[in-house]
Formats: structure tokens, sequence, C-alpha cells
């Protein structure tokens, strides 16, 4: 803590102040192809080498390769025919594309649409709303209405929104044994990787997708595949057409988009669909009780006021809303990642 606390040279504000120039160097190097590159390239290559390959200049690219190692992202040696750059594990792991652990396609949302959200952070906390307007110029009346503005838009989110599960699912879903569930579905399910990875960890359960017809689309002609028997699909708005029965409810990452009456609303629907043994497992990144952190979690709240309608809450809030809407027992799991399982019977 000494340094925290060190008046004379204030490190954190630094290291605060510099907070974006990381994201933006690690964002770069993303768009631009570099840990995709040197992944196929299968051994070190110098920046000349590297910055003709992306359609870059020497000096820009050698410049943001030197960045990368001083992140730890890239790693170098020194040879007589100069510096030659590699990835480090971490960068070969989560941010080429073809990983099968890939942030690839979060970190581009962050780059590409967050990014110019947050832009507007002192609009969004003056006027308590998403920035939609500014940012992009479409209303923000409805969240969703903007931000799958378009297909392109849609898959992106789609895409980042999957690769979160590649690292998180797992452990979401084993807080609960839920093997006593084998009829499942996902509300709001989107690009199918909870869904995948629910019939991988539970090889006896059916899940299936509940989400805009738009979405289920996309869902079937990018990320689940017709031999996928397990996983189906169910075209529909939560909020104004009907949720079939089933066994269990996932709702993942979709209360933390709404206000607390659009989760009520939704909460009660979802309790009159389910017979009694039935239950809701909502997956969500959780806020210490008195607010105090975490810091991921505090961050990604003032996300969901920048982009949506909702925020992140605490383990009795989620619960408060379960008890509005019915539910009985609910019991709180936190796994110390960034999402954690809270799940609601009836
Ligand atoms: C949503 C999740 C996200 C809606 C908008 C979103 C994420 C980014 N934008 O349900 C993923 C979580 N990351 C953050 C920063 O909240």
């Amino acid at each position: 803590m000494g340094s925290t606390e060190d008046l004379d040279y204030p490190q954190i504000i630094v290291q605060y102040s510099n907070g974006f120039l990381i994201s933006k160097v690690m964002f770069t190097a993303c768009e631009l192809g570099v840990f995709d590159l040197l992944l196929e390239s299968g051994k070190p290559l110098s920046s000349d080498a590297i910055a003709a390959r992306l359609g870059a200049s020497t000096m820009g690219m050698e410049r943001l390769l030197d960045a990368c190692v001083g992140l730890k992202l890239l790693a170098v040696e020194m040879t007589r025919e100069g510096a030659l750059y590699r990835n480090t594990e971490i960068s070969n792991t989560y941010l080429t594309k073809s990983s099968p652990k890939s942030q690839y396609h979060i970190v581009m949302y962050y780059s590409n649409t967050v990014y110019l959200c947050w832009q507007y952070l002192a609009d969004a906390v003056r006027e308590g709303r998403n920035q939609y307007e500014r940012a992009f110029g479409v209303s923000s009346k409805d969240p969703f209405g903007a931000m799958y503005r378009s297909d392109e838009e849609m898959l992106k989110f789609m895409a980042g929104q999957n690769s979160v599960w590649s690292i998180c699912g797992r452990d979401v879903l084993a807080a609960f044994d839920l093997s006593p569930f084998t009829q499942i579905y996902d509300l709001g399910g989107g690009g199918g990787a909870l869904a995948q990875e629910c019939i991988s960890l539970y090889p006896n359960s059916t899940v299936t997708i509940y989400d805009l017809p738009k979405v289920v689309r996309v869902a079937k002609e990018q990320f689940v595949s017709p031999e996928e028997r397990q996983i189906a699909f169910h075209e529909g708005d939560f909020f104004n057409d009907s949720i079939p029965e089933a066994e269990l409810y996932i709702l993942s990452k979709i209360l933390h988009d709404w206000d607390d009456d659009k989760c009520k609303q939704l909460l009660a629907k979802v309790y009159k669909a389910c017979k009694p043994g039935s239950g809701v497992l909502l997956v969500e990144s959780l806020l210490n009780e008195d607010k105090s952190g975490p810091v991921e979690t505090q961050l990604y709240s003032m996300n969901m006021m920048v982009q949506t309608e909702g925020k992140e809450r605490t383990a009795a809030e989620y619960s408060k809303l379960l008890e509005a809407a019915g539910f009985g027992v609910i019991q709180v799991k936190r796994t110390g990642k960034l999402y954690d399982a809270v799940l609601g019977r009836k």
C-alpha cells in the first residue's frame, strides 16, 4: 500500500490517467492483427517484417510493438539482425482470434462501441441515461434497438458476449448443481456460448435459446450448428411474448440491462412459467453489499449507464427482486471471477 499512499509521488493518479493509453495500445495491436500474425508466423518477427505484412509504417509499428512489450503483451529478443518480437502466453491465449479462449471480440467491442459511449460519461452522469444519441446518433429510448442498430453491430455484440463464457461460463454453471434441471431456457441467450457450456457440463440437459428473431437468425448462421442437437431456439421478445414452461430459466447478464420495474416484470413472468421446483439462475457480476467493490463491477455499472437502462446490483438487491416476483428459496454463490450466480426456486 505504501506507494499508493505516498503524497510526494501520486503513483495511483499517474496510473489511472494512463489507463486509457494502455487500453488503446491493446485495442490497436488487436485491431491491426499483430497477435494473429505472430501466432500464424510461428517464429519471432522484426518490426519491419510486421509493419510490411500489416501494411503499417515501420516507425509507428516499432513504437506500438515496444509499448506492447512494456505491457507484457509481447516479448522482445535482441539478435544480431536486430529486435525480434513474439507473443507472450497471455496474448497467444486471449488476444488471438482463433484461440479457444479468445477475448478478441469483446476487446474489439470495447474498442469500437464501449469506448465511444464513454466519451460522453459526464453527460451520462448529468442526465442519468445512456449516450447512444450523442455517440451514434440513434435514439436511446430502446437500448437494444440502439445496440442492435445494424446486423453488423449485433453480430459484434454477440461475438463479444460469447467470448466471456469461454473464460467464465464453467464457473457460473458449476456454482450450483444444475443436473436436476434437464429442460433449460436461456432467456436472452444470444450467440449461445453459455448454452454450449451448459450442455457440455450437464450432458443430460437441453437448452433452448430464447431471443429476438434477428438474434436467433444470426446465432444459427454464425454460432450454433444444427448438429448441436441439445440446443434449440425460440424466437421472441421476453417482455411482450409468452415464455414457455421449463425447469430452469437462465437470465445471464439480462437483469443488469434493465431498471427495477422491468426486472420485476420479467421475473414475475418467469415465475408464472415455473412449475413448483422449477427455478431461475441469475448470472451477474455482484457488487459488495456496501457497494465498495469489486472495482470491475463498479466500472461495469457505469457502463450499464452509458449503454443500457440498467445497473449492477448487490446480492441482496437481486434477492429482493426475486422475492418480489414470488421466488422462495434463494441461494447466492460468488465465483471469485467476473460473474457470479444467484439461484431462485418456486
Ligand atoms: C450488456 C453487457 C455488456 C450490455 C452492454 C454491454 C458488456 C459490454 N457492453 O448486457 C459486457 C460487460 N462489460 C461491461 C463493460 O459491462
